[in-house]
């Protein structure tokens, strides 16, 4: 296992100084932001990042994410030049010694959330959804949510939003097949592994069709191409938010079949209406068994890599809702913790059994 740790480049004020003074962190979680989605990351910038990262004793073996453009997943015209631009993209990065890349195919938005500072008892703040809030929300009247209202003018979101009620989840799957069954091929000869990120939250959200939310979708996805360069972030977080989701069998079923190449590590309180708030990493403070969950890796051999996913707000820290730096390196040693806890009781066991 490869702790790691994202960062968003210069304007993000955790400092890679501060992270790599974070026990036991390998390496860095990036991307190259400023190339138009659809373009071609070209090798100098990716180059850059990499010694940026380098010079701080830090690996650079992660990109999170090469964002799919919307022509892509709605199988417009056009989509042709972007797989193309796709997968030279992944050459290059394979060049520069990349070795994972996270993407996902959620229409439209990544991540929902109602309120980004939800107000927890011990006074930290944290990113949560409740669906009667969604409920409520009319699309055609404009989505006043985080994110969303600044993304899109409403006339373009909802021209957006009606094309993809059209298309429906088959055909959302088509075209991810039709996207998979070109990239997929270059990443193997490359030697990328490329590693879809689910839906978060995993369930349809305004209309809009939403595809890798369980075990069953998980499944279908990996069957799409039968290669390991066709993988998995397994989002504890993102699928956890649906309580019927068991994590740790997900874990030792898919990364027991070597498909995990990347774990994203959060805790949530989630119920069954769908509503969950993210909380610290801590099994007890969430709904999420993370021993468990890291007991499921180490038992599965994973070798890949984990970063902490989402923190609260602690210590009056401001910036970007989910990524300050204090709550996510304490989530990084608590992982590191149960993961030193689960190797030692191992090599323990198997001592004894000598
Ligand atoms: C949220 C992240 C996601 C993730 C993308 C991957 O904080 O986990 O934005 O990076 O879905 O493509």
């Amino acid at each position: 296992m490869k702790m790691t740790f994202r960062w968003y480049g210069d304007a993000d004020p955790v400092k890679l100084e501060y992270i790599r003074q974070i026990p036991g962190m390998y390496g860095i979680v990036s991307a190259v932001y400023d190339v138009p989605v659809g373009d071609v990351w070209p090798v100098a910038n990716i180059m850059a990042l990499k010694q940026k990262i380098e010079a701080q004793g830090l690996k650079f073996e992660v990109i999170e994410s090469v964002p799919v453009h919307e022509d892509i997943k709605l199988g417009k015209p056009g989509r042709e030049q972007l797989v193309a631009n796709y997968a030279q993209t992944l050459k290059n990065l394979a060049q520069c010694g990349l070795k994972v890349v996270c993407y996902n195919f959620m229409p439209v938005f990544d991540w929902t959330r109602t309120t980004l500072e939800k107000k927890l008892e011990d006074g930290s703040s944290t990113l949560a959804f409740e669906v009667e809030t969604v409920n409520q929300i009319d699309p055609a009247q404009g989505i006043q949510l985080p994110g969303w209202d600044a993304s899109y003018k409403p006339e373009a979101l909802k021209a957006l939003l009606a094309e993809y009620n059209a298309i429906g989840e088959e055909q959302l799957w088509k075209n991810l097949a039709w996207f998979l069954e070109r990239v997929i091929p270059v990443a193997e000869q490359a030697g990328i592994k490329m590693a879809i990120h689910p839906d978060d939250p995993p369930r349809p959200i305004f209309g809009l069709p939403r595809i890798v939310k369980n075990r069953q979708d998980l499944e279908r996805l990996l069957a799409i191409v039968d290669s390991p360069a066709n993988g998995l972030t397994l989002c504890s977080g993102s699928l956890g938010a649906d309580c019927h989701n068991d994590i740790a069998a997900m874990v030792r079923e898919f990364a027991g079949r070597g498909r995990i190449h990347f774990a994203h590590m959060r805790n949530v309180r989630n119920n069954e209406a769908g509503d969950f708030y993210e909380t610290s990493h801590r099994s007890a403070d969430g709904s999420l068994d993370m021993a468990e969950i890291m007991r499921a890796y180490f038992d599965a051999g994973f070798e890949g890599y984990v970063r902490p996913d989402h923190g609260r707000m602690i210590w009056g820290e401001t910036g970007k809702p989910g990524y300050g730096l204090y709550d996510r390196a304490l989530g990084a040693v608590y992982l590191n913790g149960l993961w030193e806890g689960i190797a030692k009781e191992a090599a323990a066991t198997q001592g004894s059994a000598q």
